[in-house]
């Protein structure tokens, strides 16, 4: 899978030279490459920002450097259309099902905003050059898109094939089911007096899957109460 990233500050993105990604660029798995959008400025000064139309607090960053640099970046890259996302607090809530859609793609163009975000021309733009999502994490807010991008591709780089070493691992786990993970526990069995459940210590697989499961259900209704339980009714009681 090919990656580009535009952002203001490309020393954000340094982090994805270590750990599980570091080693699946390393192995080819992923090409990431991180552009500095003022490399497409043509001014002195390298602007890439200006007061907003209408008035209104803050700056808003200029068409011209985007529309620049996302037209070098899809036709430099890889055949068929790419796919751009931009972080936006303004965007769809990005979710463990987005980032299933997102590892199915060749090629992703993370567009990193700052300030009050691109101006809005921008996005037109992208979507005659191949498809846009604009993407949040969650509802608060950021300074910019970078932090929220090393995220997306943190999320969407576990699950390309190769890169996390035990593929178990991928479906045990938070929000692949839909359900919140069960508790984990590893040795010792006594830990400051406090015992590991001893289902866990029977033996007994199927009655440990049960348990697991219940555990899921339970944690998930309490702390994720916006969650649908599988197999239970929409806001219904169990009856
Ligand atoms: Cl994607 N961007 C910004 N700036 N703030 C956010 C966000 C994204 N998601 C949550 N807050």
């Amino acid at each position: 899978m090919r990656i580009d990233v535009v952002s203001i500050f490309p020393s954000f993105f340094d982090v994805l030279d270590v750990s599980l990604l570091g080693r699946a660029r390393a192995q080819g798995l992923l090409d990431v490459r991180v552009h500095d959008l003022r490399d497409w400025t043509s001014d002195r000064h390298r602007t890439v920002d200006d007061t907003p139309y209408g008035g209104g607090a803050g700056m808003v960053m200029k068409p011209e450097p985007w529309g620049a640099a996302l037209d070098d970046i899809a036709t430099d890259a890889a055949p068929g259309r790419p796919l751009f996302v931009f972080p936006s607090p303004a965007g769809e809530v990005f979710t463990q099902a987005t980032a299933r859609e997102f590892v199915a793609r060749d090629h992703l163009v993370f567009g990193c905003g700052r300030y009050e975000g691109i101006d809005e021309r921008v996005f037109a733009h992208a979507a005659s050059l191949g498809e846009v999502r604009l993407v949040s994490l969650g509802d608060y807010v950021l300074n910019g898109g970078e932090v929220a991008a090393m995220a997306i591709i943190e999320a969407v780089g576990r699950l390309i094939p190769g890169v996390v070493g035990n593929p178990e691992s991928l479906v045990e786990e938070s929000h692949e089911d839909g359900l919140l993970e069960y508790p984990s526990y590893t040795k010792p069995a006594v830990w400051r007096g406090v015992e590991v459940p001893a289902v866990l210590l029977s033996g007994n697989h199927a009655a440990i899957a049960q348990w697991r499961r219940a555990q899921q259900i339970e944690r998930t209704k309490v702390r994720r109460p916006d969650l649908r339980i599988p197999g239970e009714n929409a806001g219904e009681p169990a009856s």
